[in-house]
Protein backbone atom coordinates (compact mmCIF):
# COMPACT_ATOMS: atom_id res chain seq x y z
CA UNK A 1 0.00 0.00 0.00
CA UNK A 2 2.89 2.10 0.93
CA UNK A 3 4.94 1.71 -2.26
CA UNK A 4 1.50 2.67 -4.69
CA UNK A 5 1.07 5.76 -2.70
CA UNK A 6 4.72 6.46 -3.61
CA UNK A 7 4.45 5.50 -7.40
CA UNK A 8 1.83 8.06 -7.62
CA UNK A 9 2.94 10.55 -5.41
CA UNK A 10 6.21 9.99 -7.88
CA UNK A 11 3.92 10.77 -10.86
CA UNK A 12 5.59 8.49 -13.89
CA UNK A 13 3.12 6.02 -15.69
CA UNK A 14 3.00 2.42 -13.57
CA UNK A 15 0.64 -0.45 -14.22
CA UNK A 16 -0.51 -2.13 -10.58
CA UNK A 17 -1.30 -5.95 -10.42
CA UNK A 18 -3.61 -7.31 -7.06
CA UNK A 19 -2.30 -10.34 -5.52
CA UNK A 20 -4.47 -12.82 -3.37
CA UNK A 21 -1.83 -13.22 -0.90
CA UNK A 22 -3.78 -16.59 0.30
CA UNK A 23 -4.88 -17.77 -3.02
CA UNK A 24 -2.64 -16.62 -5.96
CA UNK A 25 1.01 -16.83 -3.62
CA UNK A 26 1.81 -19.76 -2.18
CA UNK A 27 2.31 -21.32 -5.37
CA UNK A 28 5.44 -22.50 -7.73
CA UNK A 29 4.16 -20.26 -10.65
CA UNK A 30 4.16 -17.13 -8.54
CA UNK A 31 7.66 -18.80 -6.69
CA UNK A 32 9.26 -18.05 -10.08
CA UNK A 33 8.36 -14.20 -9.38
CA UNK A 34 9.39 -14.10 -6.21
CA UNK A 35 10.70 -17.18 -4.79
CA UNK A 36 10.28 -16.14 -1.07
CA UNK A 37 6.16 -15.89 -2.39
CA UNK A 38 5.78 -12.76 -0.81
CA UNK A 39 4.86 -8.80 -1.73
CA UNK A 40 5.29 -6.71 -2.93
CA UNK A 41 7.37 -7.20 -6.36
CA UNK A 42 8.32 -4.60 -8.96
CA UNK A 43 8.51 -5.30 -12.67
CA UNK A 44 10.81 -2.78 -14.14
CA UNK A 45 10.72 -1.07 -17.53
CA UNK A 46 13.28 -3.06 -18.60
CA UNK A 47 11.04 -6.26 -17.58
CA UNK A 48 13.25 -7.24 -14.71
CA UNK A 49 12.15 -8.65 -11.55
CA UNK A 50 12.84 -6.48 -8.19
CA UNK A 51 11.87 -7.54 -5.15
CA UNK A 52 11.82 -6.50 -1.30
CA UNK A 53 10.21 -3.48 -0.41
CA UNK A 54 14.05 -1.39 0.47
CA UNK A 55 15.07 -2.46 -3.06
CA UNK A 56 12.30 -1.01 -4.81
CA UNK A 57 12.12 2.42 -2.84
CA UNK A 58 15.78 2.89 -3.94
CA UNK A 59 14.90 2.02 -7.59
CA UNK A 60 12.37 4.64 -7.13
CA UNK A 61 13.90 6.85 -5.35
CA UNK A 62 16.86 6.92 -8.09
CA UNK A 63 13.94 7.84 -10.66
CA UNK A 64 12.47 10.81 -8.39
CA UNK A 65 13.99 13.29 -10.51
CA UNK A 66 11.60 16.15 -9.08
CA UNK A 67 12.40 15.08 -5.68
CA UNK A 68 8.56 14.79 -5.11
CA UNK A 69 9.09 11.07 -2.24
CA UNK A 70 12.80 11.62 -2.10
CA UNK A 71 15.77 14.04 -1.07
CA UNK A 72 18.94 14.71 -3.13
CA UNK A 73 20.53 11.81 -2.22
CA UNK A 74 23.72 13.48 -0.94
CA UNK A 75 21.17 15.89 1.75
CA UNK A 76 20.78 15.18 5.26
CA UNK A 77 17.01 14.40 4.58
CA UNK A 78 17.66 11.45 2.37
CA UNK A 79 20.51 9.99 4.99
CA UNK A 80 17.40 10.74 7.86
CA UNK A 81 14.72 8.96 5.15
CA UNK A 82 17.05 6.03 4.94
CA UNK A 83 17.47 5.85 8.60
CA UNK A 84 14.15 5.65 9.20
CA UNK A 85 13.20 3.30 6.33
CA UNK A 86 15.97 0.74 7.37
CA UNK A 87 14.35 0.86 10.88
CA UNK A 88 10.74 0.62 9.86
CA UNK A 89 12.11 -2.45 7.78
CA UNK A 90 13.88 -3.94 10.26
CA UNK A 91 13.37 -3.90 14.33
CA UNK A 92 9.71 -2.27 13.41
CA UNK A 93 8.53 -4.61 11.26
CA UNK A 94 9.84 -8.05 12.59
CA UNK A 95 8.80 -6.94 16.30
CA UNK A 96 5.18 -8.03 15.09
CA UNK A 97 6.30 -11.71 13.73
CA UNK A 98 5.23 -13.71 17.17
CA UNK A 99 1.76 -11.99 16.45
CA UNK A 100 1.33 -12.58 13.44
CA UNK A 101 2.63 -16.70 13.86
CA UNK A 102 -0.33 -16.67 17.05
CA UNK A 103 -2.93 -16.12 14.53
CA UNK A 104 -1.63 -18.05 11.64
CA UNK A 105 -0.56 -21.09 14.05
CA UNK A 106 -3.13 -23.61 13.56
CA UNK A 107 -3.44 -26.67 16.99
CA UNK A 108 -0.85 -24.75 18.68
CA UNK A 109 -1.46 -25.25 22.71
CA UNK A 110 -3.02 -22.59 24.25
CA UNK A 111 0.35 -21.85 26.14
CA UNK A 112 2.27 -21.40 23.21
CA UNK A 113 -0.10 -18.92 21.88
CA UNK A 114 0.21 -16.93 25.13
CA UNK A 115 3.94 -17.12 24.99
CA UNK A 116 4.04 -15.93 21.55
CA UNK A 117 1.21 -13.07 21.79
CA UNK A 118 3.05 -11.62 25.58
CA UNK A 119 6.65 -11.68 23.03
CA UNK A 120 4.94 -9.86 20.27
CA UNK A 121 3.22 -7.68 22.47
CA UNK A 122 6.61 -6.50 24.46
CA UNK A 123 8.68 -6.47 21.47
CA UNK A 124 6.07 -3.83 19.47
CA UNK A 125 5.62 -2.13 22.46
CA UNK A 126 9.86 -1.56 22.74
CA UNK A 127 9.70 -0.45 18.71
CA UNK A 128 7.06 2.11 19.54
CA UNK A 129 8.74 3.30 22.45
CA UNK A 130 12.12 3.69 19.83
CA UNK A 131 10.08 5.25 17.12
CA UNK A 132 8.45 7.35 19.20
CA UNK A 133 11.53 8.74 20.33
CA UNK A 134 13.16 9.13 17.08
CA UNK A 135 10.24 11.27 15.98
CA UNK A 136 11.16 15.00 15.07
CA UNK A 137 9.55 18.14 15.44
CA UNK A 138 9.26 18.07 11.31
CA UNK A 139 5.62 17.18 10.15
CA UNK A 140 6.61 14.14 8.53
CA UNK A 141 9.48 11.66 9.03
CA UNK A 142 12.18 12.91 7.17
CA UNK A 143 11.28 16.87 6.88
CA UNK A 144 8.18 19.21 6.06
CA UNK A 145 6.90 16.54 3.24
CA UNK A 146 5.57 12.76 2.45
CA UNK A 147 8.72 10.88 1.50
CA UNK A 148 9.64 7.00 1.35
CA UNK A 149 9.96 6.69 5.12
CA UNK A 150 6.16 7.88 5.72
CA UNK A 151 4.93 5.80 2.88
CA UNK A 152 7.37 2.79 4.15
CA UNK A 153 5.62 3.05 7.79
CA UNK A 154 2.53 3.71 7.14
CA UNK A 155 1.37 -0.12 5.59
CA UNK A 156 3.07 -1.64 8.83
CA UNK A 157 2.00 0.94 11.66
CA UNK A 158 -1.41 -0.34 11.26
CA UNK A 159 -0.87 -3.35 12.34
CA UNK A 160 -0.55 -2.24 16.14
CA UNK A 161 -4.57 -1.64 16.06
CA UNK A 162 -4.95 -5.13 14.00
CA UNK A 163 -3.35 -6.89 16.60
CA UNK A 164 -4.44 -5.02 19.56
CA UNK A 165 -0.43 -5.31 20.61
CA UNK A 166 0.08 -1.31 22.06
CA UNK A 167 -2.11 1.42 22.98
CA UNK A 168 -2.00 4.11 20.54
CA UNK A 169 -2.25 7.12 22.45
CA UNK A 170 0.61 6.09 24.32
CA UNK A 171 2.99 7.26 21.65
CA UNK A 172 1.54 10.89 20.50
CA UNK A 173 4.33 11.60 18.10
CA UNK A 174 3.56 8.41 16.16
CA UNK A 175 -0.67 8.82 16.76
CA UNK A 176 -0.09 12.37 14.82
CA UNK A 177 2.70 11.40 12.19
CA UNK A 178 -0.13 8.76 11.23
CA UNK A 179 -2.97 10.73 11.04
CA UNK A 180 -0.69 13.47 8.69
CA UNK A 181 0.50 10.21 6.68
CA UNK A 182 -2.55 9.25 6.28
CA UNK A 183 -4.51 12.31 5.42
CA UNK A 184 -2.15 12.74 2.07
CA UNK A 185 -4.19 12.52 -1.03
CA UNK A 186 -2.03 9.44 -2.36
CA UNK A 187 -1.82 7.90 1.09
CA UNK A 188 -5.56 7.59 0.44
CA UNK A 189 -5.59 7.22 -3.00
CA UNK A 190 -3.71 3.80 -2.52
CA UNK A 191 -6.25 2.72 0.85
CA UNK A 192 -8.95 2.85 -1.84
CA UNK A 193 -6.96 0.78 -4.51
CA UNK A 194 -6.19 -1.54 -1.14
CA UNK A 195 -10.01 -2.05 -0.31
CA UNK A 196 -10.76 -3.18 -4.01
CA UNK A 197 -11.67 0.41 -5.09
CA UNK A 198 -10.65 1.88 -8.55
CA UNK A 199 -10.06 5.75 -7.92
CA UNK A 200 -9.12 8.33 -9.93
CA UNK A 201 -6.26 9.13 -8.65
CA UNK A 202 -3.52 11.60 -10.56
CA UNK A 203 -2.98 9.84 -13.40
CA UNK A 204 -0.09 8.63 -12.94
CA UNK A 205 -1.84 4.88 -12.85
CA UNK A 206 -1.97 3.64 -16.29
CA UNK A 207 -3.71 0.34 -16.17
CA UNK A 208 -4.38 -2.85 -13.87
CA UNK A 209 -2.99 -6.24 -15.07
CA UNK A 210 -4.12 -9.62 -13.84
CA UNK A 211 -1.22 -12.03 -11.94
CA UNK A 212 -1.91 -14.36 -14.59
CA UNK A 213 -0.24 -11.85 -17.10
CA UNK A 214 2.26 -11.04 -15.38
CA UNK A 215 3.67 -14.46 -14.38
CA UNK A 216 3.39 -15.84 -18.03
CA UNK A 217 5.43 -12.37 -19.58
CA UNK A 218 7.88 -11.85 -16.76
CA UNK A 219 8.53 -15.08 -14.31
CA UNK A 220 11.69 -16.93 -14.87
N1 LIG B 1 11.54 -8.45 3.30
C1 LIG B 1 10.37 -8.34 2.48
C2 LIG B 1 9.18 -8.82 3.28
C3 LIG B 1 7.95 -8.87 2.44
C4 LIG B 1 6.76 -9.39 3.21
O1 LIG B 1 6.85 -9.86 4.34
N2 LIG B 1 5.60 -9.31 2.56
C5 LIG B 1 4.38 -9.76 3.16
C6 LIG B 1 3.25 -8.84 2.78
S1 LIG B 1 3.47 -7.23 3.46
C7 LIG B 1 4.04 -11.13 2.63
O2 LIG B 1 4.12 -11.34 1.45
N3 LIG B 1 3.66 -12.05 3.53
C8 LIG B 1 3.26 -13.35 3.16
C9 LIG B 1 4.13 -14.41 3.73
O3 LIG B 1 5.21 -14.10 4.25
O4 LIG B 1 3.73 -15.55 3.67
C10 LIG B 1 10.17 -6.90 2.03
O5 LIG B 1 10.53 -5.98 2.77
O6 LIG B 1 9.70 -6.69 0.91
Amino acid sequence: MGLVAAFEQVGQPYRLCRVDMLNEMKNDAYGRLNGRQETPVLITDKGAVLTETMAIAAWLAARDTKRRISFDPRSPQADRMHQLMAFVNTGFTAAFTPLWVALEAEDEKPETLALLRDFGRKSVAERHEKLEAMIGDTPFLAGDRLSLADTTLIGVARWAQFHQAVDGSAYPKLAALRRRIEAEPVVQYALAIEDGERPAGFGACVGHLPLAEVISRFAA
